[in-house]
């Protein structure tokens, strides 16, 4: 049974060899990837993130325990990704929204759908309406998922959704989610839908992909 409360620690003093250590050997141990994710790292992660709320923690410190978590995350990686499902699900343009320098949520998006069959075509962080158009054009997607962590990035969702509409991709589906996001908002500026986590964005995407034939 892996140490999860020290892992955590681990992730939160940012020892990146050593939570990439302990991941190595959670999976040795037979424990299933989902878990490990859940209550090695991102319960780690949130820590980090209301200690940074409270100055406990400053930007280098958050820094650092992003990319132990991401040691993390690079071995489980392969597991997240590889499922049972067959290729082709569909194609989305997966990235973080102008602004916003986030990745770790959006980078577990793309791990997980990638695992459920889909291509994900991820532009990643700071993006502007302008690429997710062109690359949904280039890529004849038929879905957008957008992350966004910060409140004063979370309002160019809606840009980017417009963007699309004036384009004459209306037709495109579009996925939003990120801490500050809610069912609400995602309403509010017209999206599709709202992923809570990426397990949820995975069952959306399905839920949005065309079907074939
Ligand atoms: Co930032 N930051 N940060 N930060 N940071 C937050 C978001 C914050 C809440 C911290 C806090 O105050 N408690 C706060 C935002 C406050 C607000 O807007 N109200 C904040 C701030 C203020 C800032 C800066 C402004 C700080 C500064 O410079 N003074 C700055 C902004 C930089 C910028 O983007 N322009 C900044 C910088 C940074 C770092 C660079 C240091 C680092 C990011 C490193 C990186 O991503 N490579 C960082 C981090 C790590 C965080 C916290 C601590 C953790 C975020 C994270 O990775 N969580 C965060 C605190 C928090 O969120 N509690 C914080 C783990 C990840 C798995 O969760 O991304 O939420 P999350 O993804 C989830 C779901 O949201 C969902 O799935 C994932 C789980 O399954 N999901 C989707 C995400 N995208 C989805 C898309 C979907 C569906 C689901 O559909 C397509």
């Amino acid at each position: 049974m892996p140490d999860y409360p020290l892992m955590n620690q681990t992730l939160y003093e940012g020892r990146a060899p050593l939570v990439g250590k302990m991941t190595e050997e959670a999976l040795g141990e037979g424990i299933g990837p989902e878990e490990i994710l859940q209550e090695g790292l991102i319960a780690g992660m949130s820590v980090v993130g209301e200690d940074f709320k409270y100055n406990r923690l400053y930007v280098p410190q958050v820094l650092i325990a992003a990319r132990a978590m991401k040691a993390g995350m690079a071995l489980l990686k392969p597991l997240l990704s590889a499922g049972g499902e067959s290729k082709s699900s569909g194609t989305v343009i997966m990235g973080t929204v102008k602004g916003d320098l986030h990745d770790i949520g959006k980078n577990l998006v793309c791990m997980m759908a990638e695992g459920a069959g889909f291509e994900m075509i991820d532009l990643g962080v700071d993006q502007s309406a302008d690429k997710f158009v062109a690359a949904v054009r280039e890529h004849n997607a038929s879905i957008v998922g957008m992350s966004a962590l910060l409140t004063t990035t979370m309002p160019y969702m809606k840009v980017v959704i417009d963007t699309l509409k004036e384009e004459g991709l209306e037709h495109v589906k579009v996925c939003v989610g990120g801490a500050p996001v809610s069912e609400m908002f995602a309403e509010e500026i017209g999206a599709d839908g709202y992923g809570a986590d990426a397990s949820r964005a995975v069952e959306l995407f399905k839920e949005m992909a065309p079907v074939p034939g």
